[in-house]
């Protein structure tokens, strides 16, 4: 195609953003829906139809693909095609997605619907898409070879059905999945219920991810596609904290969260400050005396869960895959633990011969949040993010949930920092600078001791070797 006479244009408005369409394409010609672009990584706002009697769900940094009624059909274009995903400030990949970014749009429909989903595929290879959990023809599942040819490079196919079950699905290629989904390529899929469900609440605020990952090497851009478990770029929806936006929501709002996992592990997503229920799989909801309190829900590989929760404890609260390796970026898996050896002196040494030289993890690895040595362009730091109180120390699936009392409903946008009622948060305490008080003897109670650093060193110095060195 002559692409000088691709004529782009802005779509101003609808969400206040960036979308941009085609404006005269082999698409109108064709009578096909434009595929509509965005390429940047914010949260957009919930997209709301004029007929949706629905509360739309926000995708983490993510956004929703508007769609055209044809003969009352729900029509969307989804373009499967290389793209950049900026997945942390100063941190960009060269993955493959759809319609601009990986992950690609949220579909959001309702119950009952039925849709037409145009597919061109832009990658240089064959793909195809299958829509995870749906209920469909069979003919219509997308998995390339059983149920219908491959979609070759530069074709368009169309696939039709009905939306006949409300839940949290999400789509993927069912084409050299290996390759296509460790490039990124995968989407959500949100169906609401069409009439009131006696086991689907009405929430205030309804957010959605995928999990991902990546084995993108420090220094570069494009992820290994032959990993199969030493991934170092744990996402949600292809950023790493401090990339992932937090999940603002106003004092005692129900809160349902959805979450796919497109990787090759499981992941523990714990909720700090409140106990959430399950209450939704990609089977369907769950029933109502089928759930209990949890702080934490394992999503195994493939499987996608939806927990909802009263947000009524003011603050701001971490939330992350409690993986502590999942919470962290880029890294070398094959550094020595150090805690406890003794550097000194050798580090002066080295220093001598290489200047930007750093002993890693003397005292732990949380130094390594501010240290100074350079690292590769675009590489995300590996611990990092700023609060109010300093370092984070965090990377990868971690966010945090916003709760406020003045956050106005449906207002998405991200608040300052929480303001602490004083005397609520923990400090340090003034010690006595002997180092052991005697305690009352026969009391029972607990020895107040301040340990020496003398008794630290016989603790953790690493013991000589047997041959005396
Ligand atoms: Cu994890």
């Amino acid at each position: 195609m002559d692409k000088s006479r691709r004529n782009f244009v802005r779509m101003a408005g609808i969400t206040g953003g960036a979308f941009s369409v085609a404006a005269v394409s082999k698409y109108t010609l064709a009578n096909l829906p434009e595929p509509v672009e965005r390429t940047d990584t914010n949260t957009q706002p919930p997209y709301q139809p004029e007929d949706a009697n629905y509360n739309p769900v926000v995708t983490l940094n993510g956004w929703t693909l508007p769609w055209r009624y044809k003969d009352g059909v729900k029509e969307f274009h989804l373009v499967a095609e290389p793209v950049v995903r900026e997945m942390a400030p100063g941190f960009k990949a060269h993955l493959w997605g759809y319609n601009g970014q990986s992950p690609g749009p949220t579909i959001e429909v309702v119950e009952g619907d039925r849709v037409r989903i145009f597919v061109t595929n832009k990658l240089p290879e064959r793909t195809s898409i299958h829509w995870h959990g749906q209920r469909l023809p069979n003919g219509m599942d997308g998995v390339s070879g059983l149920t219908q040819p491959a979609i070759e490079a530069g074709k368009t196919f169309v696939y039709e059905f009905v939306a006949r079950r409300p839940g949290t699905f999400m789509y993927h290629p069912h084409a050299d999945e290996m390759t296509q989904m460790a490039m990124g390529m995968m989407g959500f899929w949100v169906t609401h219920p069409k009439v009131p469900h006696p086991a689907i609440h009405k929430v205030d605020r309804d957010f959605c991810f995928l999990l991902s990952s990546y084995d993108i090497e420090p220094g570069s851009y494009t992820p290994k596609i032959m990993t199969m478990t030493d991934f170092n770029i744990w996402s949600w929806n292809s950023r790493v904290f401090p990339g992932i936006d937090s999940l603002n929501v106003r004092l005692n709002d129900r809160v349902r969260i959805r979450i796919g996992n497109l990787t090759m592990t499981n992941h523990p997503i714990h909720l700090h400050g409140h106990e959430f229920e399950v209450t939704g799989t990609d089977g369907g909801p769950t029933p109502p005396g089928s759930r209990w309190p949890e702080v934490t829900t394992d999503i195994a590989v493939g499987q996608m869960r939806q927990i909802e929760f009263i947000a009524n404890e003011e603050g701001d609260w971490a939330f992350h895959c409690h993986k502590s390796h999942h919470a962290m970026n880029a890294m070398g898996h094959n550094v020595p633990t150090l805690i406890g050896v003794d550097h000194r002196g050798v580090a002066e040494k080295i220093s001598d011969l290489i200047p930007d030289y750093m002993v890693m993890g003397e005292r732990g690895m949380g130094d390594m949040t501010e240290m100074e040595m350079p690292l590769p362009e675009n590489t995300a730091p590996m611990m990092t993010g700023d609060g109010p109180f300093g370092s984070v120390e965090m990377g990868g699936m971690f966010s945090v949930v916003k709760v406020r009392k003045d956050q106005a409903p449906g207002d998405y946008s991200n608040p300052e920092w929480f303001n602490h009622p004083e005397g609520t948060i923990s400090h340090e305490i003034e010690m006595d600078e002997n180092p052991r008080r005697e305690s009352d003897a026969g009391s029972g109670s607990m020895r107040l001791a301040r340990v020496s650093e003398e008794t630290i060193e016989v603790k953790v110095r690493k013991p000589k070797s047997h041959n005396g060195h």
